[in-house]
């Protein structure tokens, strides 16, 4: 298997970097921790380390030391699309390398020939009551699946620690693959009353989920849906779910237990959730001044916004100190495709307003747009319009990051996770302590 060979060909190198930094630089200090850290979400704190993607505050996500628009040039695309094979993103994040069109093909077939879902799963989404939220539904349909684990089958009998990493791809292929049907099956169950819609094995992962949903005639969709893709398939790995995702893999727990508590993770308001809330709020603001507004207009809504103690959505990041390029990148899609959209007009106007307003509260450290500003509005566009899915779309994406953390976790050997937690009263003895040395000095 391609995905297989690339990881093994490259194993044994990584695995030398990493015991050379243990074993010569071990007692390398690389921070220290402040109080104001720990009290603050353990913000930036280096946790641990992963070569699949890095958010550079300046300059954004890069998968693979690629930014996203090298990405975006550099991949393989099929002939009259704009935009690469989702079989590319996921061989450059698994397998570290810019691959050939006949690479991306071959993990576009892989994934064919795994997409097959269990019966079981349709029937555990439907069991769920009407109000249900999409990210409960996805999340326990892909933890139903840990049944089916290979790497679990293969722990509980004899497979080595060094071949893990080869079990957990396996399962890491079958998720991605069964994954796009099980999202485009709760799409349809909420919003098309049920009229579900089988895979199309002649058209590739993007193109073949906008098929499943009903999005089938207009190919433009399958282009957003493979930049969509892309631009969410990771971000870092210290992020609330894919750390989640990570955590819980360090347990050894399988592919789907784990990727199941990223997406708990990513349907958090602060996090995954905010690409609904963003839309959301959007509307409001387009509604209220029942047209695009002006910027005075949005200043007011803005101004409401914070004087009721709330954020900006798709505004602001915990990383990123400039205007995120998965931002950027979907701006270029709608100004070239849609540019007098009503809705990507008023996002535009936000978008000429928010920042000055962000940074005069002084306290915001980025007042810049994140991907989740204009997510909602795009697939809107296309008549996506159920905000509340729009975080499922975001989950099918980082599924591809989620499985790329844990397989090379395993083909590392990292260790079960476990920080320190201390007590209110043990931290201020050891600040008493401290001072109390201080003074004898
Ligand atoms: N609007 C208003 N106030 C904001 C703000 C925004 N968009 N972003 C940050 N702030 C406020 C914070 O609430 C905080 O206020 P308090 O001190 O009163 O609590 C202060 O500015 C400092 O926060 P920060 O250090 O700049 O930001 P954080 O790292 O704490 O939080 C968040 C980062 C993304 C959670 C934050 O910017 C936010 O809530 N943004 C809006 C929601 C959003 O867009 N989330 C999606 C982020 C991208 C993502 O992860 N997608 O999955």
């Amino acid at each position: 298997m391609i995905l297989e060979d690339r990881i093994q060909a490259d194993v044994s190198t990584w695995r030398e970097r990493v015991n050379r930094l243990t074993k010569e630089h071990g007692d390398f200090v690389i921070s220290n921790v402040t109080v104001s850290q720990i009290f603050s979400g353990i913000r930036g704190v280096p946790i641990q380390v992963s070569d699949i993607s890095y958010v550079d505050p300046e300059k954004g996500i890069r998968y693979r030391g690629y930014t996203i628009n090298e990405i975006l040039s550099l991949l393989p695309k099929l002939p009259d699309t704009n935009y690469p094979l989702v079989g590319g993103v996921y061989h450059l994040l698994m397998g570290n390398e810019l691959p050939t069109m006949e690479k991306a093909l071959a993990i576009e077939n892989e994934w064919k020939n795994r997409s097959e879902v269990p019966d079981y799963v349709f029937r555990i989404i439907d069991s769920f009551p009407e109000n249900a939220s999409t990210m409960a539904m996805y999340s326990a349909a892909i933890l139903s699946m840990s049944s089916d684990s290979k790497f679990s089958k293969g722990y509980h009998d004899s497979l080595r620690k060094e071949d893990y990493w080869k079990a957990m791809l396996d399962d890491s292929l079958d998720l991605t693959a069964r994954s796009p049907q099980i999202a485009a099956y709760i799409y349809n169950k909420k919003y098309r009353n049920n009229e579900q819609i089988g895979p199309n094995k002649s058209l590739d992962y993007a193109a073949n989920f906008a098929h499943m949903i009903g999005k089938g005639d207009d190919p433009l969709y399958a282009d957003l849906m493979r930049l969509f893709i892309l631009l969410h398939a990771d971000h870092e790995n210290a992020n609330v779910s894919a750390h989640t995702a990570h955590l819980v893999g360090s347990a050894l727990s399988d592919i789907y237990l784990s990727c199941s508590a990223g997406l708990n993770g990513l349907a958090g308001p602060l996090h995954g959730l905010a690409n609904q809330e963003c839309f959301n709020w959007l509307l409001d603001l387009y509604n209220t001044y029942q047209g695009v507004p002006t910027k005075q207009q949005v200043t007011e809504y803005i101004q409401k916004t914070l004087d009721e103690g709330k954020v900006i959505p798709g505004y602001g990041h915990a990383v990123l100190r400039c205007i995120d390029p998965r931002f950027e990148a979907e701006r270029q899609f709608a100004e070239k495709y849609f540019p007098d959209d009503e809705y990507f007009r008023t996002a535009m106007v936000v978008f000429e307003t928010a920042p000055d307003m962000l940074k005069a509260t002084g306290k915001v450290k980025n007042p810049w747009p994140n991907v989740d500003a204009l997510n909602g509005t795009l697939q809107y566009h296309f008549g996506v319009t159920q905000s509340d899915y729009y975080t499922v779309l975001f989950g099918l994406s980082r599924m591809l990051g989620f499985t790329c953390h844990i397989v090379w976790a395993r083909a590392l050997g990292k260790p079960i996770e476990r920080p320190k937690a201390l007590t209110t009263r043990l931290l201020e003895s050891m600040i008493a302590e401290e001072k109390k040395q201080e003074a004898t000095k």
